[in-house]
């Protein structure tokens, strides 16, 4: 019986591997404005499903990095800035006053602060969730229901088309949804179904694990 426990917890491991491989990875997009006067302007967001991260230059003096509510670094994006155009041949041309620049970066519930660094010193700071996340009850700003499922409903007009068979109609779904067929009303389900799903495995695994535990128990 002692064996059953490991086995139990590879088992629950697989099945929570496997539900996060099925929804894919969760992307969200920065655009920045960024001045050779070492201006900043946060232009946009947009959260979506997806997969590969651009990578960043190998090596920048600039730098887009998250910070959790303790302060801690979550992540560091090295970020392809110079002001200046390239040629076709990969000459340098003629200087920019500023320059576009997207960051893809995997989204994260808990961040707190984003810091564009220049050789480690903060040029601009933001508050990520204020545009991503404000849970003040409507689907506005930047929010959809990948990055907010407490503001946003799974069929919410967020700008991100969820095709999920949810009893929802998602009026983004330019191709169709198949519940717009079944269902005149979009707004009817709101559940997170991921949410849902990682609660009811973590949930069967504590009452599966406490119920060995306590079959060990009596036996010793
Ligand atoms: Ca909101
Ligand atoms: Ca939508």
């Amino acid at each position: 019986m002692k064996h059953a426990i490991p086995f139990l917890v590879l088992i629950a491991f697989c099945i929570l591997a496997s539900a996060q491989a099925a929804f894919g990875e969760v992307i969200t997009e920065f655009d920045f404005i960024i001045g050779k006067d070492r201006s900043v302007q946060l232009l946009q967001s947009r959260t979506f499903e997806g997969s590969g991260i651009l990578p960043g230059p190998a090596a920048s003096s600039f730098e887009l990095s998250f910070f959790d509510q303790q302060g801690n670094i979550i992540t560091a994006e090295k970020l392809p800035i110079a002001f200046f155009r390239l040629h076709n041949h990969g000459q340098r041309g003629e200087d920019v006053d500023a320059v576009p620049v997207t960051v893809r970066t995997p989204f994260q519930q808990q961040w707190e602060t984003g810091k564009l660094l220049e050789n480690g010193r903060s040029i601009f700071t933001f508050k990520p969730m204020a545009m991503l996340c404000n849970r003040n009850r409507l689907c506005d700003g930047y929010e959809n229901f990948l990055s907010c499922p407490f503001d946003c409903s799974s069929a919410s007009q967020d700008g991100w088309c969820n095709r999920a068979k949810d009893r929802g109609c998602d009026p983004d779904c330019i191709m169709g949804d198949e519940d717009c067929s079944v269902l005149a009303t979009p707004e009817r389900v709101s559940s997170p179904p991921f949410d849902y799903l990682l609660f009811f495995l973590s949930v069967t695994l504590i009452v599966g694990l406490s119920a060995v535990a306590m079959e060990i128990r009596k036996r010793r």
